[in-house]
C-alpha cells in the first residue's frame, strides 16, 4: 500500500522526457462488490533521449500491490523501491514487459478520483492524476499508449461494461460473471482512460460524418433519467456538425458515448470516446430543467466533444500546458454557443462571468499566470484563469488574425501536432507560421499573456480638434505585478468606433476610411490620429471586449448614455450601461455628490432605450437590469464593507426599476411563461424578460408579485417558470414562500437535480440569518456530503452567492465555511480546496472582517489537511 506523501512543488523549468515510453497497455479490471483487481501489462521502451541507466519510474497511489514481473520474471521486493509516489525499478534494459497486479477499493473512494462508485455504478475520473490510483503507470500526459481494456463483472450487478474505443469481444462465464474487451486504436495519455460498469439505460442515435462514416451515439443514464437525454443528444450532433464546418474537424471513432453520473467533482470529462458527465451537465427536460440548465448542457456537451481534437488528438506535454487544451476549447464552445442562440447575449454573458470571477481571482492571493511556473497540486489549477482567461487569449488571436487566419493557424496546429503532446509554444508557432508572421517575434509577444498574471489596465485619453477634424487617441497599459516578475507590454487588440448621434461614423486612419477600427496597443503607450472626423465623437471602445482588460476612461457619463442609445454593437450598449452603473455604485458607496448626476443620466438613458429594447431585443432588455457583480465593483473599490456595497446596489436597482413599474407588470401579465416550452433564442429571451420583470415587480409591488409568483409555481408548465416563481418568493421573503417551498419539495423530492435547486434557492435568500437556515439544511435527510452537487448547493451558495450571510459582521459566516471545508476535506480534497477559494476576496474586506477571516484561515491551517487544501489555504493566507 502506498499512501500520498508530503507534497512537493513541481516546476515547469524542470520538465524532462520520461525515461520509458509505453507503446501498448493491456488492462484487465475485475470488479466484485466494491473492490477491483487490476492487472496491467505494459510494453515499455526506453525514451531515445533518456540516459541508458535511467530507471523505470511508475506512479502509484493507494494501491495494494499483489505482484509484479518483468519479462515474465517475478520481481522480489528488493529489486524495486518506492520514492514518494514513484515506484522505481532500476534497469539498463532498453525495453521489456512489466506485468503488475494490484487491488483497489472503489467503494471506499469518496474523493471521486481514480475508480469509484456512484450509486453502485463503477466509473473513473483520471484527469489529472487519477490513473495512478488505478494501477502502476507513468501517469503523465506526454506518455501516449494504445489501450486494450477487459472488464469482468457480475452480469446482474453490471450488465453494461464500457471503456474507450470499440468493443471488440465479449462473453459470459458460467458463474454469473461476464466480460467485455475494448480496444482504443488512438494512442492516448492515461488521463483520458475511462471505464464504466453498471446498470444503465441508453439513448441511441447516429451521426453521418462529413466523409460519410457512420458514428453510433450513445447516452447512458440511470433508467429513470432516460427521458432527459434528447437535448444532450441534439447538442452532440450539432457540435459534431459545427466542428466539421467551422474547424474542419471530423470525429475519428465508430462510437461516441456519454455516461451520466451523480457523484462528480466537476462538469464533465472528455475521456476518449467515453465522456463521463455530471448528471447536471447532461440531463435536461422542460419539466425539470430551466433555460439556464438547457444552455449549460448544450455548452458542456460541445466543450467535451471539441476536446476530441483540442485535447485528445493533440494533447498537453505537461500539466503546465493545461490552458492549451482548456483555453482553446472554451473559446470553441463559446463560439459554438454564440452560433446556436444569440451571439451578442452569449458574448456579454461570457464577459460578465469573466469580469465577476476571473478578474477577482486575478486580483486575489490565488492569482497565477495562465500558464503557471509551478504548482503543488495540479487539481488546484483548473481555474477561471486557465479556462476563461486562456479562452480570451485564443479569442484575441482570432480577432487579430481574422476568422480565416485563425482557421489557417488551427489547421496547421492540428496537422503538425496530431498524436503528439504539445505546448503553448507549438500553438502560437502554428498560428504565426500559417499566417506568414515572424514566429519568434510572435512567440515573444504573445507568450507574455500566458506568463504574466493580473488584469492589465488600459487608460484612454482623447482630444478632438474641430478645425482640423482630427481625433487623437492615446492608450497606455499598466499591469499589476502580484508575483513580482518582470512585466512587459502586452499585445492588446482594441476594437473601436467613433459615434455621432446616429451611430458609428466614418473616419480615416492611416489613409483608410472605415466605420470600425482594430488598433494594436503593443507598447506601454501609443497615439493614433483619426482624420476627417466631422463632429466631436463619442468613443465606442473595446467593442465585443476585444481584450480581457480593465478600462480607465474618464469620459462624461453622457457619452456612455449615447453608446447605450445609438451604438450598433449590442455588446457595447450593455457594457456602457454596466459602466454607468459601476460609476454610480462607486459614487454612492463613497457618498460622492456626482452619484446623483450619474443616476439621472442612467435614468434618462434607460427611459429612452429600455422600452424600445423590450420590443426589439428582449434578451438584451432583460440583461440591462442585471447590475455588475458585487465582486467586479468590489475590485474597483478596494477595501470595503460588503454589506454596505450590497445595500447600495440593491437601492440603486430599485431606483432604476421604479419608473418602469407599469411596464414590468405588463410584461409579467403577458403569457410568455405559460406557453409550452420550446428551446430557441426568441422564447428564451421572452422568458428571461418575464423572470426579470417579476423580480423587479417584487421589489416595487410585493403583493402583486406574490400572487403571480405563486401562480407560476402552482400551475407551472415547465421548470423555467416554476423556478422563477419560487426563487422570487424565497429571495424576496414574500408571504407564501414557505408554502411554495413545501409544494416544490413534495413535487420534486425524488429528482436529485431539482432538489439541488430547492436547497440552493433557500440558501440564496439575502439575510444574515440564512446562515442558520443553511446549517439546518446540512442536517436535512436529503443532504448528502458525498455528492458534490448537493454540497455545492448549500456551501458554495452561501460563500459565493449570499453576501449578507457569508460576510456577517460577527465573522460567523467565515467560521462556518472553514468548518465545512475541514469536514469535506477529510473525504473529498478537490471539492474542499475549491470551496476554500471563496476566501479569495479577504484582502479586499474591511479590517474587522479581514481579522475574522485571518483567524479562520489560521485555524484551518493548524488542522490536518489534504495537500490540495493546504496549498490553497497557504496561498490564500499569503
Ligand atoms: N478536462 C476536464 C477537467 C477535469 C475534471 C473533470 C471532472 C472531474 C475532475 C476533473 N479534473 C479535471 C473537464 C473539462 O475541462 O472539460
Ligand atoms: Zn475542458
Amino acid at each position: 500500500m502506498r499512501a500520498q506523501q508530503s507534497p512537493k512543488t513541481i516546476y515547469l523549468r524542470d520538465y524532462r522526457v520520461p525515461n520509458f515510453n509505453v507503446t501498448a497497455v493491456e488492462l484487465t479490471v475485475e470488479l466484485m462488490q466494491g473492490v477491483a483487481e487490476v492487472s496491467a501489462r505494459l510494453q515499455l521502451t526506453r525514451h531515445p533521449q533518456a540516459p541508458a541507466d535511467a530507471p523505470l519510474e511508475l506512479h502509484g497511489v493507494n494501491l495494494e500491490l499483489l505482484s509484479v514481473s518483468w519479462n515474465d520474471r517475478l520481481l522480489t521486493a528488493g529489486e524495486w523501491f518506492w520514492q514518494d509516489e514513484l515506484w522505481v525499478f532500476p534497469t539498463t534494459d532498453d525495453s521489456g514487459v512489466l506485468h503488475t497486479k494490484v487491488r483497489i477499493q472503489p467503494a471506499k473512494n469518496l474523493a471521486l478520483e481514480g475508480l469509484y462508485q456512484s450509486h453502485g455504478l463503477y466509473c473513473t475520473q483520471c484527469e489529472a492524476e487519477g490513473f495512478r490510483k488505478i494501477t502502476l503507470y507513468p501517469d503523465r500526459p506526454d506518455v501516449l499508449a494504445a489501450f486494450t481494456t477487459t472488464i469482468i463483472a457480475d452480469k446482474t450487478e453490471c450488465p453494461v461494461l464500457l471503456s474507450n474505443g470499440n468493443c471488440v469481444a465479449s462473453g459470459d462465464y458460467d458463474d454469473g460473471r461476464h466480460w467485455a474487451t475494448w480496444v482504443d486504436p488512438h494512442p492516448k495519455p492515461s488521463y483520458l482512460f475511462a471505464l464504466v460498469a453498471g446498470d444503465l439505460a441508453c439513448l441511441d442515435d447516429e451521426f453521418a460524418t462529413c466523409s460519410g462514416r457512420n458514428v453510433a451515439l450513445k447516452i447512458y443514464t440511470a433508467a429513470e433519467d432516460q427521458d432527459k437525454c434528447q437535448h444532450a443528444m441534439d447538442s452532440l450532433k450539432a457540435s459534431m456538425r459545427w466542428d466539421e464546418q467551422v474547424y474542419g474537424r471530423e470525429y475519428d471513432l465508430d462510437i461516441y458515448m456519454i455516461v451520466a453520473v451523480s457523484h462528480f467533482n466537476m462538469g464533465a470529462m472528455e475521456n476518449k470516446g467515453l465522456n463521463i458527465f455530471n448528471t447536471s451537465c447532461v440531463l435536461a427536460h422542460a419539466k425539470t430543467t430551466t433555460d439556464a440548465g438547457f444552455q449549460r448542457v448544450e455548452s458542456v456537451v460541445a466543450h467535451e466533444y471539441f476536446h476530441n481534437w483540442s485535447g485528445n488528438r493533440v494533447t498537453c506535454r505537461d500539466w503546465f500546458q493545461l490552458c492549451l487544451k482548456e483555453g482553446f476549447t472554451v473559446l470553441r464552445d463559446q463560439q459554438f454557443s454564440a452560433d446556436q442562440l444569440s451571439a451578442s447575449v452569449q458574448r456579454l454573458e461570457d464577459v460578465a462571468y469573466l469580469r465577476a470571477h476571473q478578474f477577482a481571482e486575478d486580483a486575489s492571493p490565488l492569482a497565477h499566470a495562465v500558464r503557471p511556473d509551478s504548482f503543488v497540486e495540479i487539481n488546484n489549477f483548473y481555474t477561471l484563469t486557465v479556462y476563461e482567461k486562456g479562452a480570451e487569449i485564443a479569442r484575441m488571436l482570432h480577432t487579430v488574425l481574422g476568422a480565416e487566419g485563425f482557421r489557417r493557424g488551427s489547421d496547421r496546429y492540428f496537422a503538425d501536432n496530431d498524436g503528439r503532446a504539445a505546448t503553448v509554444e507549438d500553438f502560437l508557432s502554428a498560428m504565426a507560421a500559417a499566417n506568414d508572421l515572424d514566429v519568434n517575434q510572435f512567440l515573444d509577444q504573445w507568450l507574455r499573456w500566458y506568463q504574466q498574471p493580473g488584469t492589465p489596465k488600459v487608460s484612454v485619453h482623447t482630444q478632438y480638434h474641430k478645425e482640423t477634424q482630427q481625433f487623437t487617441l492615446t492608450l497606455s497599459q499598466n499591469q499589476a505585478n502580484p508575483l513580482g516578475i518582470e512585466v512587459r507590454a502586452l499585445p492588446i487588440p482594441v476594437k473601436l468606433a467613433l459615434l455621432n448621434a446616429d451611430g458609428p461614423m466614418q473616419a480615416v486612419l492611416d489613409g483608410q476610411a472605415a466605420n470600425e477600427f482594430l488598433l494594436m496597443l503593443e507598447d506601454s503607450q501609443q497615439t493614433w490620429v483619426f482624420e476627417q472626423v466631422k463632429d466631436s465623437p463619442v468613443l465606442s471602445i473595446l467593442r465585443d471586449f476585444s481584450a480581457p482588460v480593465l478600462l480607465d476612461y474618464a469620459c462624461p457619463d453622457e457619452d456612455l448614455a449615447t453608446v447605450l442609445a445609438v451604438d450598433n454593437n449590442g455588446f457595447n450598449r450593455w457594457a456602457a450601461m454596466q459602466e454607468l452603473v459601476t460609476r454610480c455604485l462607486l459614487a454612492r458607496y463613497r457618498d460622492l455628490p456626482q452619484a446623483d448626476n450619474t443616476e439621472q443620466v442612467l435614468q434618462l438613458a434607460l427611459a429612452q432605450a429600455w422600452p424600445a429594447l423590450v420590443q426589439t431585443d428582449p434578451a438584451l432588455a432583460a440583461k440591462l437590469f442585471e447590475l455588475p457583480a458585487m465582486s467586479y465593483v468590489a475590485e474597483a473599490l478596494g477595501q470595503h464593507d460588503p454589506v454596505r456595497l450590497y445595500t447600495v446596489r440593491e437601492n440603486l436597482l430599485k431606483a432604476l426599476l421604479q419608473p418602469f413599474a407599469q411596464k414590468l407588470a405588463d410584461i409579467v401579465a403577458q403569457s410568455a411563461m405559460q406557453q409550452d416550452y420550446v428551446y430557441n433564442a426568441a422564447d428564451i429571451a421572452k422568458r428571461a424578460l418575464a423572470k426579470m420583470a417579476l423580480d423587479g415587480l417584487a421589489r416595487l409591488q410585493p403583493e402583486k408579485a406574490t400572487s403571480i409568483a405563486m401562480d407560476w409555481v402552482q400551475s407551472a408548465v415547465h421548470m423555467t417558470v416554476e423556478q422563477a416563481g419560487l426563487s422570487c418568493l424565497v429571495h424576496h421573503q414574500l408571504p407564501q414562500a414557505e408554502q411554495a417551498l413545501a409544494l416544490f419539495y413534495k413535487r420534486w423530492q425524488h429528482e436529485a437535480l431539482v432538489l439541488d435547486q430547492w436547497f440552493a434557492m433557500q440558501v440564496q435568500c439575502p439575510h444574515q440569518d440564512t446562515l442558520f437556515q443553511a446549517d439546518a439544511l446540512l442536517s436535512h435527510d436529503d443532504f448528502d456530503w458525498t455528492v458534490p452537487n448537493r454540497v455545492r448547493a448549500v456551501v458554495a451558495q452561501i460563500a459565493m452567492n449570499n453576501t449578507l450571510a457569508f460576510h456577517r459582521e460577527d465573522g460567523e459566516g467565515y467560521r462556518w465555511l472553514a468548518k465545512q471545508v475541514l469536514k469535506i476535506d477529510a473525504h473529498n480534497p478537490q471539492l474542499a480546496s475549491r470551496l476554500a477559494g471563496a476566501f479569495g476576496i479577504w484582502r479586499k474586506l474591511d479590517p474587522e472582517r479581514q481579522q475574522h477571516v485571518q483567524m479562520a484561515l489560521d485555524d484551518l491551517l493548524s488542522a490536518s489537511l489534504s495537500a490540495d487544501s493546504r496549498e490553497t489555504l497557504t496561498r490564500l493566507r499569503g
